[in-house]
């Protein structure tokens, strides 16, 4: 395979990859390509759950004459995986097509996971990898983090006005933002193993917090409700109904996401209020931010974040635009989402 055609096709895996969602699995994209570098057939992964890139190219493509199989190269930006998760193995659905060569990015790593180049070079397929390995570890760099340090992805969510607060000066906040921000929320909510609150949100507005559709109807997934902090809530709280749902007495953000991490959860949505928000920001926590922005002004009123002891402007917390499928920033009805990344 001649390097630039690979290396093209690595690059349309890096962007298919783009079309995923984050959370506890990472953005991945595959190309599978012929000995001239035409391309066969495409994937990508939408998000924990659904097929991996592979097995998704594969799908598409369906099945392969043995000839143009053995000369064909599966290029992929993530290591296939080994293990049967949520889905079966990718290096098996590579065997079993009879492809041979695989060109992979970064390393899986993964415990279970890992190990993928060993198991297609032992059944005959040649793997190289390395190829675009900064551009691909750079693509899911907090999700590798995530992972090595062992503990859940974390989406935090933030409804705000364009001042940045998330009520008024009489406590008031429902509803700052639209019905529009609300239902992308729940769709969020709806791919999340748990939802972390503060005790201060409960008090103040007993929430749900349960993930539903338009309709105002449960979606099938619910996540876990994680209530931290010291103070009492209420035995009747409305989180509390379905018994998915647990405090954290702590105000470590690190050990709420230990504490989630061994309930076998891999992705948490932040919901607020101020203060859970303020500390996982403060503590270098959050994975990725979406911003729903109401075009409002409140001019008193509660800050969406509190004092993270930041004294000038070279010490700011710094976040970047984050394409999700090509647009980092969307229009919802009078609102606007901002999806960032650290
Ligand atoms: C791949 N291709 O597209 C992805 C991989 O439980 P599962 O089945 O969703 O597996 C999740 C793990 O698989 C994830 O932690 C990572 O190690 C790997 N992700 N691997 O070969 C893909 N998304
Ligand atoms: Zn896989």
């Amino acid at each position: 395979m001649e390097t630039s055609r690979a290396t093209a096709a690595m690059r349309l895996s890096l962007e298919l990859a783009r079309r995923g969602v984050r959370g506890s699995n990472p953005l991945v994209g595959a190309v599978i390509i012929d000995s001239a570098g035409t391309i066969l057939g495409t994937g990508h992964h939408r998000g924990a759950g659904t097929a991996h890139a592979e097995a998704d190219a594969l799908n598409r493509l369906g099945t392969l004459e043995k000839d143009i199989a053995r000369n064909a190269t599966m290029v992929v930006n993530l290591e296939p995986c080994n293990h049967t998760g949520r889905t079966g193995p990718c290096t098996g659905a590579i065997i079993d097509s009879g492809i041979g060569n695989v060109i992979f990015a970064s390393d899986d790593g993964g415990t279970k996971s890992g190990g993928g180049a060993q198991t297609l070079r032992a059944a005959g397929v040649n793997v190289s990898n390395g190829l675009l390995r900064s551009e691909a570890t750079e693509l899911n760099h907090r999700w590798f983090a995530a992972r090595n340090q062992g503990r859940p992805f974390t989406t935090l969510h933030l409804a705000q006005t364009l001042d940045g607060r998330i009520a008024a000066k009489d406590g008031s906040s429902q509803w700052i933002t639209s019905p529009a921000s609300l239902f992308h929320a729940h769709q969020v909510r709806a791919r999340v193993g748990a939802i972390v609150v503060g005790t201060g949100t409960v008090l103040a507005d007993d929430p749900r917090l349960n993930a539903r559709n338009e309709h105002g109807e449960p979606f099938e997934h619910q996540p876990r409700r994680v209530v931290m902090g010291l103070r009492e809530i209420p035995v009747d709280a409305a989180l509390k109904a379905d018994g998915n749902y647990e405090q954290v007495r702590t105000r470590d953000p690190h050990e709420v996401l230990a504490l989630i991490a061994s309930r076998g959860i891999g992705h948490v949505l932040l919901e607020g209020g101020a203060s859970i928000a303020t500390a996982f920001l403060a503590a270098d926590l959050v994975d990725e931010i979406f911003l729903y922005q109401a075009p409002i002004f409140l001019g008193a009123g509660r800050s969406s974040i509190g004092d993270m002891g930041i004294e000038t402007l070279a010490q700011a917390r710094t976040f970047r635009l984050d394409p999700l499928d090509g647009e980092a920033v969307r229009i919802l009805g009078p609102d606007t989402l901002t999806h960032l990344e650290p």
